[in-house]
């Protein structure tokens, strides 16, 4: 998969303060200019019980989650504020999950704020060096420059959390798509739990 390049030069520069509303229980938020979705039949890859995805596409094509932002741009630098909704749901012991990226540019990192519903954010760097922050509202966290970021909602609701980043960080999906994080997390006897990941 081929690294994404930011939409930064198709945004005309705006230097003066914004602001935006959200919507803490649907995770909504106004105005936003870009809007995307991502189906199972768009991430199958990311779930290890194949047969799992092929019997859940075979029911239909549920969404994963959705994604709203609000690029910043000034003539001097730029922002990115967004929203992601993670929906409930597991295909075979794996809850539902996003792509997972670097940033094409490494060295910028990201802000994310747990607005809703229950998740893990998992980060990781090229080294190895992994960990994994266990989400309630109210957290946040830091994903430093270097490091690769996947959000799970181990949730019975929909995980809501925004991120704060440069428009210029890109996104790299190429190693993540390959060989994932270290670790996938799990549902084992009704809990979420970390297991090691065999394809790492
Ligand atoms: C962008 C930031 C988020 C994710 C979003 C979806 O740097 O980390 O806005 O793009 O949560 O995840 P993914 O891995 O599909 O881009
Ligand atoms: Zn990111």
């Amino acid at each position: 998969m081929s690294p994404e390049k930011p939409t930064i030069d198709k945004i005309k520069p705006y230097d003066m303060p914004l602001h935006l509303q959200v919507d803490l229980a649907s995770g909504e938020f106004a105005p936003f200019t870009e809007f995307y979705e991502r189906r199972l039949s768009q991430l199958g890859d990311l779930f290890h019980d194949r047969s799992a995805v092929q019997r859940t596409l075979a029911a239909g094509d549920p969404l994963l989650y959705d994604v709203r932002m609000r690029p910043f741009v000034t003539s001097l630098s730029d922002f990115t504020f967004g929203v992601t909704r993670i929906y409930p749901g597991k295909v075979g012991d794996e809850y539902y999950m996003t792509k997972g990226h670097f940033h094409l540019l490494l060295e910028q990192p990201e802000v994310y704020f747990c607005l809703r519903g229950r998740g893990c954010l998992l980060i990781e760097s090229a080294e190895g060096d992994f960990h994994a922050h266990w989400w309630t509202p109210g957290v946040v966290s830091h994903i430093p420059p270097g490091y690769a970021h996947r959000t799970v909602n181990t949730g019975s609701e929909a995980l809501v959390f925004s991120a704060i980043y440069h428009l210029s960080a890109g996104h790299d999906y190429g190693k993540i798509a390959q060989r994932g994080f270290s670790c996938r997390v799990v549902e084992l006897n009704g809990s979420a739990e970390l297991a090691p990941n065999p394809l790492h």
